[in-house]
């Protein structure tokens, strides 16, 4: 039906009008937003509360969770030390610029003087590799965590996603002895779909790893001036 074309544009349009000043509110505050994407349980979560308690003390944090249901998520982060907000998509699949556009006052940026300020703004996207990859949220690189019990078919069998991130975690590498995982294969899907991202193979149990996803972070807050750029369309970037 062709009367339906121009409401999905509309909406991807306003979308990422909201997406540009989410960006432009962030650059002001002097914060790189990184979009945290990933199936239910890859391990998002516990990837914030390993970058929080490893980088607490050379970076000031903050995190914006997204889940249907339950504060689980923010106050984990907030446990391991880092100004928390949860989003309840109240049954949405994935966050959008008009959410976090209402989350970002309450990290209270707006006030300096009250609330120190922030240099790193994780996003937690809600657990899903469809529909997040189509909404942009103005955070300036987007990361996909992979996660071995997944297996390694899902480059393959989720293209959208795995094409448009700036980054790419495969974790639980601790559970490569256990589980039917051909990193060969995985990877070579990979490439076809996004050449030469940077991956970081880790463990967030064991801290195997994750010292080069956290110097991949520390860079992306010292070298503003590699910060993509807005660009219209379903681009999964930030
Ligand atoms: N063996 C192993 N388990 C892990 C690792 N990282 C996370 N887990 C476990 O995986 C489960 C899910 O981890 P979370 O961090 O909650 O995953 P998530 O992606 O945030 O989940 P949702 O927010 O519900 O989508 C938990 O039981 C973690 O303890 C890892 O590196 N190795
Ligand atoms: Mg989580």
């Amino acid at each position: 039906m062709p009367e339906r074309i121009p409401v999905i544009e509309k909406i991807m349009s306003a979308n990422d009008q909201l997406a540009a000043d989410n960006r432009r509110k962030l650059d002001e505050a002097g914060i790189i937003g990184l979009n945290l994407m990933a199936s239910p349980g890859a391990g998002k979560t516990s990837l914030i509360e390993q970058t929080i308690r490893k980088l607490s003390g050379k970076l000031r944090l903050a995190v914006i969770d997204g889940d249907i249901a339950t504060n689980i998520d923010a106050d984990r982060a907030a446990a391991a030390g880092a100004r928390a907000v949860q989003i309840n998509t109240g049954g949405e699949c994935h966050l959008d610029a008009v959410m976090l556009h209402n989350a970002l006052p309450q990290l209270g940026l707006d006030d300096p003087l009250e609330n120190e300020p922030i240099d790193l703004l994780i996003v937690e996207n809600v657990g899903n590799l469809v529909c997040p990859a189509s909404f942009q949220l103005g955070t300036h690189k987007s990361v996909l965590i992979a996660s071995v019990p997944e297996g390694d078919d899902k480059p393959y069998k989720y293209p959208g996603m795995y094409r448009g991130v700036d980054a790419l975690v495969i974790n639980k590498i601790d559970l490569l002895p256990y589980v039917t995982f051909n990193m060969d294969y995985f990877r070579r899907g990979v490439e076809i779909l996004n050449p030469g991202v940077v991956t970081f193979p880790l463990s967030c149990r064991t801290g195997e790893g994750l010292e080069a996803w956290l110097e991949w972070v520390t860079a992306q807050t010292q070298d503003r001036s590699k910060e993509t750029h807005l660009s219209p369309g379903l681009k999964p970037r930030g």
